[in-house]
This record gives C-alpha cells, structure tokens and sequence, in this order.
C-alpha cells in the first residue's frame, strides 16, 4: 500500500478505540485496530483514570496499527474528554489524575465562588457552571499546586508522553475555564487570583500543529516513528469537525457519554441569559464556537446497565441494552418526562432507584420495569434535548433547519425519533464515529489530502458514511 494513513486515539469515558483512516477520491475508509475498556478505579482518595493502562494501550494500539498496514501510517492524533488532567514536576506525573466524576469538586466550587462569582467566570470563560470545570478541580489540589511545575490536560499528556513535548491544544484549553472566551488565552489574571502558577500553563497551540515525531523508545514498541499531530483534543470539538452538513443553520447532538447539544458560532454568545440558562462557549477547530449545554446523554443507560448487571461483560450489558430498547419500543411514551439534568444523576451508581425516587418525590408513578425505565430515560433525554436545541437557538438568535446526531447515539433509533417528534425538526442521525472522523480530517489537512475550510472536510464526511433521516410525527 501506499503511505498517507492517518491513525485517531478516541478515548471516551467508558472506551477507547485505535482507528486507521485513508481518504480515497474523497472518500474518508477508516478500519478498526483496537478497542479498550476505560475503567475508572476507586481508591481511598478518590475517583480516579487508569491512565498508565491507558497510555499502555494506546501504545499497542499504535503498534497494532502499524503491523496492519506496515510503512503506510504518517501520523496519530489523540482525543479524549475534556477537563482532566495530570500535574508534573521536572517530567515526572505527580499522582494519579482525578475522574471528573469525582465528588471532591464541590469544595472546589465553593473555593473559587468565594474568590471569583459565578457572573464574573463567565464572563471571562464563556463556560457553563459545571462542578468538573478543571478551575474548580484545581482548587482542591492543595499543596500539589505551588509543587507541580506543569499541568496537562489528558490528551496533551498522552501527547508528551509520546513525544516530550509540552503543549496545550486549545480546543481542550478551553474546557478549563482558565482560557479567556475571546481572547482564546490563558487568562492569566484569574489564574493569579486563584493561586494557579501562571508557570504550569503550556504554551497553547492549534488543532492541525505537528508535535513531531514519536521518542525513540516509543518508536521502538510501535514499530515505526510516526508523526504525532495535535487534533481537536477535546473530543467533542472533533466530533463537531465532523458534521455533515454544508452550511450553519443546524444544530448539532454529540451523543455519548455525555449529550452535548449545541450550535456552531463565529463568536461566543456571553449575554446573562446564556449564563442563566447554563450554556457554554467551547473553543473550537479554526477558531469556531461551540455554544452548546451539557445534557446527561448515554451515561444514563450505560449506569442503569451496570447496576442491573455489575457481573456481566461489556458485549453482555449492549446486547441486553438491545432487547431493552426493542421492549421499550413497545411501552406507552413517558409522561411527564424527569429532569435528566438533575445533579443527582451525575456520579456513578444507583441510576434506576434514583430515576424512581425522582418521581416519587413529586408524587407521580414510577417507572416499573426495565423497560420502562429505558423508555422513560429515553423520552426524558429527548426531550432535554429538544429543550436545549431551542434555548440555544433562541439565546443566539440563530436559525435552524436541522438537527444533527452524531455518535454512538445515532445509532439509538428510539431515542433518534424521539428527539424529532419532540423537538419537531429533521433529525439527520450519523456518523457515529464523527470524533475519530473529525480527528482523522484534521490530520488529513495538516497532510494536503483534504481541505482546506472545515466545510471542505464536513464534505468528506457525508460522502463517507450512510446517514439516516427522522422526521417529526
Ligand atoms: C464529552 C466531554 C464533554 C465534557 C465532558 C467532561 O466526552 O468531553 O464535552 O463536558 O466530557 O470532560
């Protein structure tokens, strides 16, 4: 074969994957080389990543990559989720990093609230108020912040640890709330008032910068020295490189973990209102703005599996989450739907008895069975999300003709139709791998192949992967 494959490390918060892609006469093939469970571990401190079983396999990943299609690949990039991070002093990882999900934030909140308010963070990051935010994170680092001498967002980390070189990407700076919302800088303003060491912020670069070549020694376990570029790091701004759609007037669902639902903009929107309403302003791949709201997203089934099944395997938990959604098919539509955004369904555990006591609490009936309650957490979903797709259209005054899902819940087609009929828009589902996708075009980019306005990559999408239409009953 020829040389010109692109390799993306997807790391989502329950998975990762090592994908392999080659653009041919415009059209983007990718193939599967790995996929890994991301199990967080609990430990007396905490919640925390197992980030050297990551890094592990991200290197055989690689390794697995290159004996697929030995001397073609040129470059990796890695994504992952936002706002972790790990700490460093004179190179060495200082700790293991925390998983957002872990419950010491809420000091840290109130540690910076008593320093800087809620409307003067937004007004300087753009970002809506959520507990993991690394600002807040950072404040309960104690004496580990004046020690460390870096910090590293998780994909910047992967990327040193892969190459010796330092630097924030800034699509995942800007899920720090440490990145001014317009200047798209460290604000190193706040960051002295909070006691965060301006010396630990890398220098920032921009999604399509190459970092260089693999260090030796990692070039020696994966075989070759690949180029390693730094993508659109934070995955959802990888996964928005990826919608497949020519023009502006769409909002968008990237649905994993997380729902995050939104709109791209030219300019952050940072009205009180945004504010109230709990928007964000992302920084995203060519300066663009993701001014989308955090929605629960697929957690809600993914924890609901884990605690009906602790015992079974991943494989299990997803075929027995596919007779579900059929039985759920079947039962009456949910009526009134729960607050999916409710704090209470954020940290891991006891989904389903939480999603009862919510109604039990308000005196409504409970969902009772199994499939019941997969049908009320998808109807509640999809209304949240039709909520939040007109709020953010109506706080940015912006037109819509479409919504976009993209990622594994594009495949959901329950939950696809049910976002149509209660948001009363077009659904275009799919792709359902836009991160790797939109990681995959960035280093395509930096290589010539494709190009050069994201509406040029958005074109290579939709012609590289069947999309599927819901319309509003
Ligand atoms: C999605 C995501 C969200 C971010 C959350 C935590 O995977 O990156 O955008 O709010 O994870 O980092």
């Amino acid at each position: 074969g020829e040389p010109g494959v692109v390799t993306a490390v997807d790391l989502g918060a329950t998975s990762g994957r090592v994908i392999l892609g080659r653009i041919e006469r415009g059209v983007l093939q990718m193939r599967h080389v790995a996929r890994f469970a991301n199990d967080p571990v609990h430990t007396r401190d905490g919640m925390h990543w197992n980030l050297l079983e990551l890094y592990r396999q991200v290197v055989m990943g690689l390794a697995a990559a290159e004996r697929e299609v030995p001397g073609e690949i040129v470059s990796v990039g890695i994504d992952s989720w936002g706002v972790d991070y790990g700490l460093f002093r004179g190179g060495r990882l200082l700790g293991v990093p925390y998983h957002y999900r872990d419950a010491r934030n809420v000091a840290g909140v109130e540690a910076v609230h008593a320093r800087v308010g809620a409307e003067e963070l937004f007004a300087r990051n753009g970002l809506q108020h959520l507990a993991f935010n690394t600002v807040f994170q950072l404040a309960t680092e104690g004496e580990m912040l004046p020690f460390a001498d870096r910090l590293l967002l998780i994909p910047d980390l992967l990327n040193f640890w892969l190459t010796g070189k330092a630097f924030a990407e800034r699509s995942n700076a800007s899920t720090t709330g440490l990145l001014g919302a317009e200047t798209r800088e460290w604000d190193l303003d706040l960051a002295k008032r909070l006691d965060i060491p301006e010396a630990i912020l890398p220098p920032l670069i921009d999604a399509g910068t190459s970092l260089g070549k693999l260090s030796l020694d990692v070039a020696e376990r994966v075989g070759r020295a690949l180029n390693v570029v730094a993508v659109g790091s934070h995955d959802t701004a990888s996964a928005v490189v990826a919608i497949p759609n020519p023009g502006r007037d769409f909002a968008f669902i990237s649905c994993g973990t997380w729902g995050l639902v939104g709109l791209e903009l030219d300019a952050p929107v940072l009205s009180e209102e945004a504010r109230l309403a709990n928007f964000t302003n992302e920084g995203g791949v060519d300066g663009r703005t993701r001014f989308l709201h955090n929605v629960m997203g697929l957690w809600l089934l993914s924890e609901s599996l884990r605690h009906w099944e602790p015992a079974a395997t991943d494989a299990q938990r997803s075929s027995l989450l596919g007779e579900l959604l059929s039985e759920a098919a079947r039962v009456p539509a949910t009526a009134p739907v729960f607050d999916v955004n409710d704090p209470a369904f954020v940290s891991a555990g006891d989904i389903p008895v939480r999603i009862r006591n919510w109604y039990r609490s308000r005196g409504e009936r409970p969902p009772e069975t199994r499939a019941e309650i997969v049908r009320c957490i998808i109807d509640s979903l999809a209304q949240a999300f039709a909520d939040a797709v007109s709020e953010a259209a109506r706080l940015a005054n912006h037109e819509i003709s479409v919504i976009h899902i993209v990622g594994g819940g594009s495949q959901n087609v329950l939950l696809c139709q049910a976002t149509a009929d209660r948001s009363g828009l077009r659904v275009v589902a799919g792709p359902t791998e836009a991160t790797a996708m939109g990681n995959m075009l960035i280093q395509a980019r930096v290589l010539g192949q494709v190009g050069p306005d994201l509406e040029d990559l958005r074109a290579v999408v939709a012609r590289s992967t069947p999309l599927t239409e819901y319309l509003p009953r």
